[in-house]
């Protein structure tokens, strides 16, 4: 599919601003001003390829402690995400209880996952039955991590979506570790989508650095999707150029030639230079992109930084009721 100018400028301007906000939350938790921060950096591809395949607020999402990238192209703020890395009254996906990133927004249908890896996609193999129950058009997409799929509830909710041909799209972004584990040591197959052949439902592996390549692919699996044709399953690979998290010291299990080998294929430059090559943006424009970005990220740390800590009354509001508060 050919995408106008347009679509590609939005597209790496999403990763963009997913990437500088991302580095900002690395130098905060440096600077002591928050406790914890897990990345998406290098996976901006993979997520804003496929949140852009998706009908944002029609859609559900049940996503990852990754899924910056994913989350901005949905409409969670800059604002909103300092937020929950500070702990402050006015975080969308928690009320400030949850660790930062795990991402909810009621308002565009994105579920709050727990903290155990795969809940989400029994999650969205719930959602996906609803869905056909009430004969809706919408379709479900969850992400998750690859070691994550050697998890019994990834097999039982991809199982479930394949045996009653739910509207869910997995997709797995396999960044090369599950904190210190490689893929060779989770899985006896090459790419988590060669599960699928056992489970009964389509698996398709996908370049996770290149945006225009997975929207092409989850595009297809989302029209698939919401015509009755059933889930897919999608693996997109790329390489986790941060640590696992803060908490992590990648240097006892990869070596620095490794990880500046991998750099070289960071989605970011791969991408503007795609936009430079076919005269889609200048330089000029790439660096006007760049303090734009710069500028709405001090903005959301200024915010964050102003704003409070919730109240005691807030902080003990029980987390599951009925609660519109935070939108
Ligand atoms: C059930 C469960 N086991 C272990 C953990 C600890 N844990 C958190 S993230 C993670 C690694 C997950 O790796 P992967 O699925 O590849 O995702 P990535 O972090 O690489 O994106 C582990 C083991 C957990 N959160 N839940
Ligand atoms: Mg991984």
């Amino acid at each position: 599919m050919e995408l106008s100018s347009e679509l590609k400028k939005e597209m790496y301007w999403m990763m963009l601003l997913s990437r500088r906000l991302d580095e900002r939350a690395w130098v905060l938790h440096r600077q002591g001003k928050i406790a914890f921060h897990i990345s998406g950096i290098g996976h901006e591809a993979a997520q804003v390829g496929a949140a852009f395949a998706l009908k944002k607020g029609f859609d559900w999402v049940t996503p990852y402690y990754r899924d910056l990238a994913l989350m901005l192209c949905l409409g969670l703020t800059p604002r909103e995400f300092v937020l929950s890395l500070m702990g402050k009254s006015g975080d969308p996906s928690s009320g400030a209880r949850q660790m930062p990133s795990h991402f909810s927004l009621r308002r565009v249908n994105a579920v709050s996952h727990s903290a155990p890896v795969a809940t989400q996609t029994v999650h969205a193999a719930g959602i996906g039955l609803a869905i056909k129950m009430k004969k809706e058009d919408k379709v479900v997409l969850t992400t998750i991590g690859e070691g994550s799929t050697s998890q019994g509830e990834w097999y039982e909710g991809v199982n479930w979506a394949a045996v009653h041909q739910l509207p869910v799209i997995f997709l797995v972004q396999n960044n090369q570790y599950a904190i210190s584990v490689p893929p060779e040591l989770q899985m006896a197959v090459k790419s988590s989508a060669d599960k699928a052949c056992g489970l009964g439902l389509p698996g398709i592996t996908v370049d996770g650095t290149d945006v225009f390549e997975v929207f092409d692919i989850v595009s297809s699996a989302v029209e698939r999707a919401r015509t009755g044709g059933g889930p897919t399953l999608i693996e997109a690979r790329m390489y986790r150029i941060t640590p696992h998290s803060s908490d992590d010291d990648d240097r006892t299990y990869r070596s620095r030639e490794e990880v500046e080998e991998n750099k070289k294929k960071d989605p970011i430059i791969l991408i503007r230079q795609k936009l430079l090559d076919t005269l889609v943006v200048s330089e000029k424009e790439l660096q006007e992109m760049d303090s734009n970005a710069k500028e709405i990220v001090t903005e959301a740390v200024k915010f964050g930084e102003e704003a409070p800590y919730p109240s005691f009354e807030e902080a003990s509001y029980p987390v599951f009721v009925e609660d519109v508060r935070n939108g």
